[in-house]
């Protein structure tokens, strides 16, 4: 990195600070009841019992940790960190709670943003000339029910990051609707939509999510990735992510997000990359 890229680099502190702030921004609440709390709790203080008794933890260690979640606040990085390190277990709960046959879910991530512009199911996402250089993606499918019915009017809200792995409204300088649409498909639930390939991403690093991460000897990088949001009234919405086969850290992502059915197999052409998936959404509860 030369000291001139420096100026406009997002720093963990920036794109850590926005996330805290948008997500602070929609006030949230869980109707728990008490008893429930407190076997939650009570575990919870268990497992860290547990831990710390089995590892001997150090005075300097717990005041390492304690001085480390500060800074984790100071920074706005409990979104990414908490994103990063626990959502796919909650993701996973959630999941084998219902008899779901559709398509699978992934993790949000702290970077999705609601109301992205509109697109026609035929559209090309919103992209700077920069990105126009990048090699295109087309990506097409259908949304159907499970019985195979094309849901017409679907919204397949799409986000991922540029060729660099920033994302618009986290980074600077970015147009603020940068690689985010929401597609809407046609009356037989068709989508055909033309982005850019994303490359493999390194999560912001330069900050306490990333000395976390150097602490154990652990790497920052995520495979290249697309960020969906599929939903249609009466069907349960899926967040998802899909990645592309062979890719680097398919089988290594630092957020455990990857699954087998969500691995894109494209074809390359003279035009870019091709790729078909179908998005398959279960009955809303
Ligand atoms: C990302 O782009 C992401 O998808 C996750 C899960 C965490 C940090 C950045
Ligand atoms: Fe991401």
């Amino acid at each position: 990195m030369t000291s001139a890229d420096q100026a406009v680099d997002p720093t963990a502190h920036d794109s850590g600070n926005k996330a805290t702030d948008k997500f602070k921004a929609n006030r949230v609440s869980s109707d728990t009841s008490k008893e429930r709390a407190n076997a939650i709790y009570t575990d919870l203080l268990a497992a860290i019992a547990q831990v710390a008794h089995k590892h001997e933890v150090t005075y300097d260690e717990y005041n390492v940790l304690k001085q480390w979640m500060i800074d984790v606040g100071e920074y706005g990085e409990w979104p990414l960190w908490l994103d990063v390190f626990v959502e796919h277990e909650i993701e996973e709960v959630n999941y084998n709670r219902h008899d779901y046959t559709g398509t699978k879910g992934s993790i949000e991530g702290p970077y999705y943003v609601t109301n992205s512009p509109k697109l026609p199911w035929n559209g090309e996402m919103p992209m700077r000339e920069q990105d126009k250089k990048c090699t295109p993606l087309y990506f097409e499918g259908q949304v159907t029910d499970l019985e195979g019915n094309g849901l017409g009017g679907a919204e397949i809200e799409l986000w991922h990051a540029d060729e660099e792995g920033y994302y618009s409204q986290f980074a600077p300088g970015i147009p603020e609707w940068n690689l985010r649409g929401t597609i809407v498909t046609d009356e037989e639930g068709r989508y055909k939509i033309k982005t850019i390939q994303p490359a493999p991403y390194q999560i912001p690093h330069d900050g306490p999510t990333g000395w976390f991460i150097e602490s154990y000897g652990g790497h920052p990088w995520r495979p290249a990735h697309l960020h969906l949001r599929v939903s249609h009234p009466g069907h349960r919405t899926i967040t998802t992510q899909l990645y592309f086969d062979g890719g680097d850290y398919v089988d290594n992502d630092v957020a455990t997000a990857t699954k087998p059915e969500l691995i894109l197999h494209p074809t390359t052409g003279d035009d870019g990359n091709h790729v078909n998936y179908p998005f398959v959404l279960d009955k809303e509860d």
